[in-house]
């Protein structure tokens, strides 16, 4: 099992590197970080949010779904569209016990890379856009936190600071 960090960790802030030798040990990362979402509840985890600054991350919808293989992994992702907009309730698992109404494209064509490296796009709607959109803000340093309305995140953020 890998530890999540939580807010306020500095690391959370940092802008990830790309991924560029896709061996034996970025698949063991992309294992582990399997296992411990799984082990957490969670339905998307991103490399920084466990103290690797890499630009990766996975999704598994299994759990909210419980329809087809909803399992991704993200290897240098790349969001080139976003159209409509839409609202869901999101959490964090590096924000446990927070979860707030978020803003975002509903729908999005992502180019990524998979673990072996062979380039790929998908167009993602719904939860799977939202969990991808999520998740890439992660990459680059920021929170579902950094995305609310003024009050709001001052109002979450206060409390979080006040256990
Ligand atoms: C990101 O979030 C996400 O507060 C993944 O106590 C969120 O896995 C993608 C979690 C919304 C799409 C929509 C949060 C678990 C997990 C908590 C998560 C908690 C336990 C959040
Ligand atoms: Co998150």
């Amino acid at each position: 099992m890998l530890e999540v960090l939580t807010y306020p960790d500095p690391r959370l802030k940092r802008v990830s590197t790309p991924v560029d030798r896709f061996d034996e040990s970025l698949h063991r990362l992309l294992d582990e970080m399997a296992e411990t979402m799984r082990a957490s509840g969670g339905i998307g985890l991103a490399a920084p949010q466990v103290g690797i600054p890499r630009r990766c991350f996975i999704v598994d919808l299994e759990l909210q779904e419980g329809m087809r293989a909803r399992r991704f992994e993200f290897l240098n992702p790349r969001i080139t569209s976003g159209r409509g907009i839409t609202t869901f309730d999101e959490g964090c698992l590096s924000v446990p016990g927070v979860t707030i109404p978020v803003r975002r494209f509903q729908e999005i064509t992502v180019s990524y890379q998979d673990r072996n490296g062979t380039a790929r796009s998908l167009v993602a709607r719904d939860l799977l856009s939202v969990a991808i959109q999520h998740e890439s803000d992660h990459l680059d340093g920021i929170l579902f936190l950094d995305r609310l309305p003024f009050w709001k995140r001052l109002l979450v953020t206060r409390r979080l600071k006040r256990g």
